[in-house]
């Protein structure tokens, strides 16, 4: 069993500057400067907990490479990148970068390309590409929330081109919509994307339900909008009544994980309540169908997460469940997020779960 990582000291200088959480700094409205939410510091803690707990001695390193103008442009315009090459913002006033953004934002995209090849080539069982900055917000013209390039979008289309893999299932457990993967594959019957959010987030009215592909990809767009409080009994369900059914009704040669861990307990960018177990069992069950339905192929790209402290211990997890780790890293939060009230599939939940199972039908086999 060998599990590729992914991880370069540059995703840490990705730049996103001087704010007030998500807003430009501005004294005059009482904005004191402090840091952008999407910082390095959380990424930056998994890999060194990665490194310090050994972790990293069970993992096999894959370097990752600058995606290409003609990897980037299958998904993006060219207008897109030249603003990239040569802005400040991805496009919609809330995804900053520094000088250098785009090389970095290459290296992200070409983090999860190599993760993904070297999975499909059989170079290792199954990879974790922790990188940054994210990418599933991002759409063809333009980036958003945080967001550059659309790294997950960017890898499928890679190993479709030039490995010849057909059906990809793209799952998205970040709190937030993965409308930009969504968008980029609307059209296409063999491409599934699943996304698991808290309902009506980020994007403002983005992840309905009712939204589910376009045309001859009509259904292979699937969105679980699930309410604010939902905890790990109501994920569980979820991912067992919905994401995996999916999956195996769809039957895709590789799984991609949009791996965010902003569902987590103290995240500052939304209302759920995911412990470091939750995130385990959740990647558990989709490691799991991807062994029954696709060989085991499947590949985890880091998403969202704001919370330095915590998502080191929810990443490592889903790490460990990767990489077969029988003997994981204990929680040391377990005691105060685990056995906290409501942890429990809810009835509002169960409900909402309910009618994301109506979708499973129009799913193209
Ligand atoms: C801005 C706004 C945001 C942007 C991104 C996220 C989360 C992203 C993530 C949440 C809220 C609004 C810049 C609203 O973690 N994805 O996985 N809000 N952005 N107004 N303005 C001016
Ligand atoms: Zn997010």
């Amino acid at each position: 069993m060998a599990t590729g990582y992914v991880y370069h000291e540059l995703y840490g200088w990705h730049d996103t500057g001087t704010h007030a959480g998500l807003l430009p700094a501005d004294p005059r409205r009482g904005l004191q400067p402090h840091r952008h939410f999407e910082n390095a510091e959380a990424k930056r803690r998994v890999h060194e907990l990665v490194v310090v707990s050994g972790l990293i001695d069970r993992l096999t390193r894959l370097r990752p490479r600058p995606a290409s103008d003609e990897e980037i442009l299958r998904v993006h315009t060219a207008a897109h990148l030249a603003r990239l090459a040569s802005g400040s913002d991805a496009g919609d006033g809330g995804s900053p970068f520094g000088p250098g953004g785009l090389d970095i934002a290459r290296l992200a995209a070409g983090g999860v390309i190599a993760a993904a090849e070297s999975v499909v080539d059989g170079e290792v069982d199954n990879a974790y590409a922790l990188v940054r900055p994210p990418g599933h917000h991002a759409l063809p013209d333009t980036g958003m929330g945080f967001c550059l390039l659309a790294n997950i979008a960017i890898a499928v289309a890679a190993v479709r081109a030039t490995r010849g893999v057909r059906r990809v299932a793209v799952v998205d457990i970040d709190v937030h919509h993965g409308n930009g993967t969504q968008a980029v594959f609307a059209a296409d019957p063999d491409v599934l994307t699943v996304s698991v959010h808290q309902e009506r987030v980020f994007p403002p009215d983005s992840g309905h339900r009712t939204e589910r592909g376009e045309g001859a990809g009509f259904g292979s767009a699937v969105n679980v909008p699930l309410p604010p409080g939902t905890g790990n009994g109501g994920y569980a369900a979820a991912m067992a009544r919905v994401v995996v059914p999916a999956l195996e009704r769809f039957a895709p040669d590789l799984v991609i994980v949009a791996a965010g861990y902003d569902a987590g307990a103290t995240d500052p960018l939304a209302r759920m309540m995911v412990t470091a177990s939750g995130f385990r069992a959740i990647a558990s069950s989709l490691i799991e169908a991807a062994g029954r339905l696709c060989a085991g192929r499947i590949v985890f790209a880091h998403e969202g997460g704001y919370d330095p402290v915590y998502v080191p211990f929810c990443a490592h997890a889903v790490i460990e469940a990767l990489a077969g780790v029988t003997e994981p890293l204990p929680d040391p939060f377990s005691p105060n997020f685990d056995f906290m009230a409501g942890q429990d599939l809810q009835p509002h939940q169960e409900e909402a779960i309910a009618a994301a199972e109506a979708l499973l039908a129009d799913i193209p086999g």
